[in-house]
C-alpha cells in the first residue's frame, strides 16, 4: 500500500518569524569601530527609481558618499536604530511568539575596512548581546552573512567581488563569527538574494566605471558571483567543520514568472527568464553551472575565469537548505519591455498581469504564485525550504484612536500563509516562515520609511524626522495568534 502522511500541517518546531538586515534597522554606521558598507553609500530614491538607477547614483557619487555623513541623505545610516533598540525590539517580537527572527551581521562592523586581520571586539559583542538577547526568549537566531552588505574599503581596494581576492576576505570574517558564534547560532545563510548580484552594484559591490555596453557588465557582474560561489562554498565547508549540526542556507529572490499567453514564444522566453534565476540554485544547490548557461554566457561575450579546483568544491560543498525571497510574481512576452512593471520585477520582459493587484510600488500580489514557487523549487531540488522573506510593502496611517488598522497586510499575509499550507499539503517539505519585515525599517531599493512592512509601526518619516517610538498595528495581534495556532487560525 502506498503509506501517505497526507493532509499534511506546518511541522512541529516550524520556524514562524520575520526578517531584517544589518542596513535596514541597526543605524549605527560609524560607532564603536565601524566603517562604512556600500549600502550605506546608496541615497534615497525619487519616485520611480529603482536598484539599477540607485546603483548608476552610486557610481557616480561613491566618493562622495564616503565623505559625507549625512545620514539624512543616506537614510540606511540611521536604520531604525536597531543598534540601540534592539532589547525592546525582541521583546516585541516575544510578545508576537517569534519563534525565528533573521538578522544581517554587518561585515563592516566586524571587519571595519574588510581587510584587517584582527576582528573588531566590539562589532562582535554587539551580535553577542543580540543573540543573547533572542535566546533568552526563545528566539531562534536567522543569519544572513552578507546582505547586501561589503565594507566599502574593499570596493576600494579591489572593487568589491569583481576581484577574486573578496574570497579570502569574505572567508576571514566567516570563520571568525562561526568561531564567535558557535553556541548560538545554528541556521545561517551566505549571500542575501544572491541572484541581484546581475543587477549590479548593490549586490557586487563592485563599480562598473568605464564599462559601455550591457555585455561588459554583465561579464563583471557574473564574474563577480562566480567568486561569491566559491566563498558561499567555502563558507559551507567552514560552517560543518566549526559548528556541527548547522545548516548553511542559499537565498533567492523567487520572482515566480508565467508565460504571458500560451504562445510558445512568449512560453520560450518564460522558460528562459525562469533560468536566468534558477542558475543561482542550480549552482548553490545542485553544486554545478547548467549547460543553459554555457548557451547565454556565449551571446553575450561573458567568459567566467575559474580556478582549477573551482568545480569540485561547488559540487562538494552545496548548502543544505533553500531559502527565498517571494513579493510577487510577473508575467513574460517574447517582447523586451522597459515599462514600470519591467522594473520592478527586474525583468525585462514582463508586462501586467491583468488578474493580479498589485502595490503602489507597482509589485504584482500573488500569493498562488508562492504555491507555484514552493512546488517549482521542491520538485527541483529535494532539500528542505525556507521562505524568509514575504510581506506588503505600503504607505500605513495612524489613524484617529492612535492606532494603525493595516487590514490591508493582515489580507496579503493570509492569503500567502494560505498558499504555503496548500504547498505542505502538496508534500513540499518546508521549514519556515519569515515576515519581512516585523518593525518597520528604511526599505532597500527606495530608502524611503514610508514603504512599510511591519507588524510594528516606527514614528520615523522619509527625512529622517521623528521620535523613533514603537507601536504595535493591528496585524501585531493578528501574526500573534497564527503563531500561537501553529497557522491554524488565519
Ligand atoms: C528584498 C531585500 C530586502 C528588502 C525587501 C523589500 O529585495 O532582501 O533587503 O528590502 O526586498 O524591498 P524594498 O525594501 O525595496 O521594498
Amino acid at each position: 500500500m502506498y503509506a501517505t502522511d497526507y493532509p499534511r500541517t506546518f511541522k512541529p518546531g516550524f520556524l514562524w518569524g520575520g526578517a531584517s538586515a544589518a542596513s535596514q534597522i541597526e543605524g549605527a554606521w560609524n560607532i564603536d569601530g565601524k566603517k562604512l558598507s556600500g549600502a550605506e553609500c546608496i541615497k534615497g530614491a525619487k519616485p520611480g527609481e529603482t536598484h539599477s538607477t540607485l546603483d548608476e547614483a552610486t557610481r557616480a557619487s561613491i566618493s562622495e558618499a564616503i565623505k559625507s555623513d549625512s545620514d539624512k541623505e543616506y537614510p540606511k545610516r540611521h536604520g531604525n536604530d536597531f543598534y540601540h533598540r534592539y532589547p525592546e525590539d525582541i521583546k516585541l517580537l516575544s510578545e508576537m511568539g517569534f519563534k525565528a527572527f533573521r538578522i544581517s551581521i554587518a561585515w563592516s562592523r566586524i571587519f571595519p575596512n574588510g581587510d584587517e586581520l584582527t576582528p573588531n571586539e566590539a562589532g562582535l559583542a554587539f551580535y553577542d548581546r543580540v543573540f543573547d538577547e533572542m535566546h533568552k526568549y526563545g528566539i531562534e537566531p536567522v543569519v544572513t552573512l552578507s546582505h547586501y552588505e561589503m565594507p566599502v574599503g574593499l570596493t576600494i581596494k579591489y572593487n568589491g567581488w569583481a576581484s577574486r581576492e573578496a574570497i579570502a576576505d569574505f572567508t576571514r570574517y566567516t570563520e571568525t563569527v562561526f568561531k564567535r558564534y558557535k553556541g548560538k547560532v545554528k541556521y545561517w545563510m551566505t549571500f542575501n538574494e544572491i541572484n541581484t548580484g546581475a543587477q549590479g552594484f548593490h549586490a557586487t559591490g563592485a563599480l562598473e566605471d568605464g564599462l559601455k555596453t550591457a555585455d561588459e557588465k554583465l561579464q563583471l557582474r557574473y564574474q563577480a558571483l562566480h567568486h561569491q560561489f566559491v566563498a558561499s562554498a567555502l563558507a559551507t565547508k567552514q560552517l560543518h567543520e566549526i559548528i556541527p549540526g548547522a545548516k548553511m542556507g542559499c537565498m533567492l529572490a523567487r520572482t515566480q514568472t508565467y508565460p504571458a499567453t500560451c504562445n510558445p514564444d512568449d512560453v520560450i522566453m518564460a522558460q528562459k527568464i525562469d533560468q536566468l534565476n534558477l542558475f543561482f540554485t542550480d549552482v548553490q544547490v545542485r553544486g554545478e553551472y547548467p549547460e543553459y548557461m554555457n548557451r547565454y554566457f556565449a551571446e553575450h561575450h561573458i567568459v567566467i575565469k575559474m580556478l582549477a579546483g573551482d568545480q569540485k568544491l561547488l559540487k562538494k560543498y552545496p548548502v543544505d537548505y533553500l531559502s527565498f525571497s517571494y513579493y510577487m510574481s510577473s508575467a513574460t512576452t517574447a517582447e523586451e519591455r522597459h515599462d514600470a512593471t519591467a522594473e520592478a520585477t527586474g525583468n525585462q520582459h514582463a508586462v501586467r498581469n491583468k488578474y493580479l493587484e498589485q502595490t503602489p510600488w507597482g509589485w504584482q500580489i500573488d500569493p498562488q504564485g508562492l504555491r507555484v514557487a514552493l512546488n517549482t523549487l521542491w520538485d527541483r531540488y529535494r532539500v528542505p525550504l525556507f521562505v524568509v522573506e514575504n510581506g506588503m510593502g505600503t504607505y500605513d496611517k495612524v489613524a484617529e484612536d492612535g492606532k494603525i488598522h493595516d487590514q490591508y497586510r493582515i489580507d496579503y499575509l493570509r492569503a500567502h500563509i494560505e498558499q504555503m499550507k496548500e504547498a505542505v499539503e502538496d508534500g513540499v517539505d518546508l521549514m519556515g516562515y519569515l515576515t519581512w519585515a516585523p518593525i518597520d525599517l528604511v526599505s532597500f531599493s527606495t530608502s524611503q520609511m514610508s514603504k512599510r512592512y511591519g507588524f510594528v509601526y516606527v514614528d520615523l518619516d522619509d527625512n529622517g524626522n521623528g521620535t523613533m517610538r514603537r507601536m504595535p498595528k493591528d496585524s501585531f495581534y493578528w501574526y500573534q495568534h497564527v503563531i500561537a495556532t501553529n497557522g491554524e487560525a488565519l
